[in-house]
């Protein structure tokens, strides 16, 4: 029973929400190049982890996040591929990206990290209610084009697709014995959505990827709904119901609750079992249920938890926000979609460099990455004939293909901090400092060669940047290395014309900023979309297994990780981000 005294918050169900996550997402992309592999264990490296691995493997006993050693013990028939190099994943990830976009009426179709896309699709599905004939459910049409009514497919409306999950008639909802529901127009809207979800999986299929999918009113309900059952499914929250809903997330593990983090866990965990908790205890293995703190008889409302929770530094409105969470409430936006995203960073760890060589060919290395990656995310192909202005065009065939930048960053931003070793008590990014300079125009050329413009910006611009933060002569220790460029122009859908005008007038405008020390920031990557680049060492594999006992703590989910596997691991958190 709800405790009278309590008022739960209101939570608006007039939104459909789909959440698609695809299955062990590197090991796909793997397995799409070689069909073979699909039948094998196969797991993805980065350094001496597994990033992930196929269901094959994880019905051996092989889980994400494992150590390499760990896996070929539990599997040694594994088969592992190198998965340092994201370049394939994101290709299939913006792709797959732009298959769900294509079909979307609100443009609302936001990215989680590589492998997660949100949508909002109320506007197609209240339009198709609208075309429902209830003597004729059985034979009804999804209407996917308003202008085209052509486009779409046949549907039995008498019966969810896929799972169904919660209490309100769910098993016979799943069955198609709809009783007096047919007439709730939130039962409705989630069966059509079920079918709109198997739809869209079933296209994501013939590109040659499975997924997962929630279904539900909120983002927040449709992520954990989806995990109800992976791989290859879709599974539907039917809260029609508070009591359906509070269940439901009553059953999750506090932890497990997208937006509530180490930290929260934590101090609920100890406020809920009436004790300190132990600090080297890891919060992904809190015992307290999301339910064990929302009827909790003292957390009776937001300024409760406020009390919890709040404090100097903490975040605004974080009690009212946890208090929403726990009990399903989650009104957050699905963003719209984006063409370009609004920097792009890349950077690597190291052990301490200390010598200009190695700072100028590690500078280097990332700098081509970067270049690689701007490509790849901001310049775009056109297959027709090519309009006056565009920078370069080549003739392949008789088929004309010009390219051209959809944006242009205007500025470079580099970081550095120095190494740190887990025993020196230091917070990670621990002297973190910045400094930038506008993005000289030749980075943009199609007519030098991407080696010459790597050498002309590290010569001209970063190693310059590099001295001012690190203007003493000797002992720098470098522990990690960042290049960031930003501040983009013409990422508004239009392109940028005329790249030269853009740097005059940059140049009129822009001046160096001053170096700031980030140490502050609570986050190592707020706002970036940092890619690391760790090139993978023969002495760095075989260090993982000699490393023994030097695990690091994540900064951000808490995991204990080998600390050589950790910057893979935090690019991971990074693109989860910002959608990278
Ligand atoms: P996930 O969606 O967590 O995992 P997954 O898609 O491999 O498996 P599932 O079927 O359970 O959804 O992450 C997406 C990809 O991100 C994953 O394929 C590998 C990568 N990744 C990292 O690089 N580092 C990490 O720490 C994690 C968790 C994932
Ligand atoms: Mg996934």
């Amino acid at each position: 029973m709800e405790n009278p005294k309590r008022k739960p918050p209101r939570r608006k169900d007039d939104r459909v929400i789909l959440h698609f996550d695809l299955d062990c997402f590197y090991a796909q992309c793997v397995e799409h190049q070689q069909p073979a592999l699909k039948a094998l264990p196969l797991g993805i490296r980065q350094k001496g982890i597994l990033a992930t691995c196929n269901y094959v493997a994880r019905h051996r006993g092989v889980n994400k996040l494992m150590t390499l050693a760990e896996a070929k013990r539990l599997c040694p028939d594994l088969v592992v591929v190198e998965g340092e190099d994201l370049t394939p994943f994101r290709n299939v990830s913006k792709q797959l990206y732009a298959l769900l976009r294509s079909y979307s009426w609100s443009g609302k179709v936001e990215r989680l990290g590589l492998d997660e896309i949100y949508l909002d699709v109320t506007d197609m599905v209240a339009y198709n209610v609208e075309l429902l004939n209830r003597n004729c459910l059985n034979q009804s049409y999804f209407c996917l084009s308003r202008a085209d009514p052509e486009q779409g497919f046949q549907y039995d409306a008498t019966v969810f697709s896929g799972c169904v999950y919660g209490d309100d008639g769910a098993a016979s909802a799943a069955q198609g014995l709809h009783g007096d529901l047919v007439d709730n127009a939130l039962y409705i809207r989630l069966l059509l959505a079920s079918h709109l979800a198997r739809y869209l999986r079933l296209k994501i299929e013939e590109e040659g990827y499975t997924t997962a999918c929630g279904i539900s009113t909120n983002k927040l309900l449709a992520k954990l709904v989806g995990n109800k059952n992976k791989p290859r499914n879709q599974s539907t929250l039917l809260g029609l119901r508070d009591e359906t809903v509070f269940s439901f997330m009553d059953s999750h593990g506090l932890r497990k609750v997208p937006g509530i983090g180490s930290k929260i866990t934590r101090i609920l965990e100890g406020f809920v079992l009436g004790k300190e908790m132990d600090p080297n205890i890891h919060s992904m293995d809190c015992s307290v249920t999301a339910g064990q703190a929302r009827a909790h008889p003292s957390i009776q409302s937001p300024a409760v938890l406020d009390k919890l929770l709040g404090g100097p530094g903490s975040e605004r409105g974080l009690a009212g926000k946890v208090w929403s969470l726990l009990h399903g409430v989650d009104d957050t936006e699905v963003k719209p979609a984006r063409d370009v995203p609004t920097q792009i960073s890349i950077e690597d760890t190291y052990r301490g460099l200390n010598e200009a060589p190695e700072i100028r060919r590690e500078m280097a290395l990332l700098s081509a990455s970067l270049l690689r990656r701007m490509h790849l995310d901001l310049i775009e192909d056109d297959h027709a004939t090519p309009a006056q202005g565009h920078a370069h065009t080549q003739s392949s065939m008789s088929v004309m293909v010009s390219r051209r930048w959809l944006a242009c960053p205007k500025t470079v931003r580099l970081t550095t901090r120095p190494y740190t070793s887990p025993t020196d008590g230091k917070p990670y990014d621990w002297a973190r400092a910045s400094r930038s300079a506008p993005l000289p125009s030749y980075v943009f050329s199609f007519t030098i060669t991407s080696e010459q413009i790597v050498e002309k910006l590290v010569a001209e611009i970063l190693l310059p940047l590099f001295y001012k933060l690190n203007p003493s002569p000797k002992g720098w220790n470098i522990g990690l290395i960042n290049v960031c460029v930003t501040n983009m122009a013409g990422g508004d859908g239009g392109g940028v014309r005329d790249i030269g005008a853009m740097f005059r007038r940059q140049d009129d405008v822009l001046r160096e900023f001053t170096a700031y020390d980030s140490t502050a920031s609570p986050s190592p990557f707020a706002g970036a979309q940092a890619e690391r680049k760790t090139p993978l060492t023969s002495e760095s594999v075989s260090g993982a297994s000699s490393q023994g006992d030097d695990m690091e703590l994540c900064p951000l989910c808490e995991l204990y990780l080998p600390r050589f596997a950790l910057a893979a691991h935090e690019r991971f958190h990074t693109m989860e981000e910002d959608g990278s």
